[in-house]
């Protein structure tokens, strides 16, 4: 009897309806006066004293289940047949949700799209960096403050292995592989052992650039940030050009765009100053190039490094920059429209 009821479970699961009478001719075969079922409850009457709850349990299940059944195809059917089933054509299409890249990922691939229009590869590299890579090679002196552990994270000691506080480690390897002309950037993400704050975090994205050969100049690099700068906050920003110092750029300097929200008449953004500081840059250190195997005397170069989480703070005016690392639907949905 257990084998039967079993069989007939299967089958009625198994079973599927094209029209209403079909549903009604599984209704009777289950459900009817001459049915499985009836039949199933006359046959219990012989079934042994301790096996009847266990089989009456499945006499019961197999009803439920048609009954259940029966109705679900019933509801089927007459939403997908008669009259009121004729779609209405006027009715606006249901919109497929569909989900929004990143913040960080859309204006890395803008940075990206603008510099490869002006032939630079995209060059990448290892996260987890030696110190040659990271500080020697790009002319840090041995006590510089960013080799300490406050400022980086170091997995060993002696020698040292860490993790990449900057993506310039990236383009040191492209120089020690390649001959100039170089023209490369750099995307990639980097960390720093720093209290994460609305304004600081341990691990944020950067965007490098390096441009080397024959006779490139300052001139050369101020017209290529002038013109990213005009590509990316578009064309009536206005660009300045500050002196600054970095251990591997000589000389170097810091660029400001004029604030987009006041229009460099003053705000809090932009600390009421009119401008917003986006890169450092400069002229290649002849060390640097050296360290490469890259002859300073033949070739020059300019290189600059960007944060993304702050150039994205100011395309679309996030404040808080741990909003980026949240996950946060309602943050992230935001972004739908851009790519
Ligand atoms: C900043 C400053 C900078 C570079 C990055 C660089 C790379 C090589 C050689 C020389 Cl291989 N320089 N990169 C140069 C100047 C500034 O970044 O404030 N980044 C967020």
């Amino acid at each position: 009897m257990e084998k039967k009821i079993r069989q007939l479970l299967e089958d009625a699961k198994r079973f599927e309806a094209d029209s209403p009478e079909a549903v009604e001719a599984f209704r009777i075969a289950y459900l009817g006066k001459k049915g499985h079922l009836n039949a199933l409850f006359a046959d219990f009457k012989s079934v042994p004293a301790d096996k009847k709850k266990e089989t009456g349990q499945q006499i019961n299940t197999l009803k439920q289940f048609v009954t259940g059944k029966v109705e679900e195809m019933k509801s089927a059917l007459s939403a997908s047949s008669g009259a009121d089933a004729i779609p209405d054509m006027t009715v606006p299409g249901k919109s497929m949700p569909v989900g929004a890249r990143h913040p960080i990922s859309i204006v890395r691939n803008q940075i990206i799209g603008i510099f490869t229009r002006l032939g630079y590869n995209i060059s990448e590299g290892p996260e987890i960096e030696d110190d040659w890579h990271v500080f020697s090679a790009l002319n840090f002196p041995p006590e510089h403050p960013a080799r300490d552990m406050q400022d980086t994270f170091f997995i060993e000691k002696d020698p040292d292995v860490l993790l990449r506080t900057h993506t310039s480690s990236v383009q040191v390897r492209v120089m020690e592989n390649t001959q100039p002309p170089i023209r490369t950037i750099s995307p990639g993400i980097v960390f720093r052992n720093e209290a994460i704050s609305a304004r600081a975090h341990c691990i944020f994205h950067q965007v490098e650039g390096l441009y080397i050969d024959e006779n490139v100049s300052f001139a050369d690099l101020k017209q290529t940030l002038m013109y990213f700068a005009k590509e990316m906050f578009g064309g009536e920003t206005e660009t300045r050009f500050r002196p600054s110092f970095f251990p591997f750029t000589e000389p170097s300097a810091e660029m400001d765009i004029s604030c987009r929200i006041c229009g460099g008449k003053g705000c809090n953004i932009c600390k009421y100053t009119g401008w917003l500081e986006i890169l450092g840059c400069g002229m290649v250190h002849p060390n640097v190039l050296e360290h490469s195997d890259i002859d300073s005397r033949k070739y020059t170069g300019f290189a600059f490094g960007m944060g993304i989480e702050r150039i994205t703070m100011l395309r679309y005016e996030v404040k808080d920059l741990r909003l980026y690392f949240e996950n946060d639907a309602r943050f992230l949905e935001q972004f739908s429209a851009a790519f």
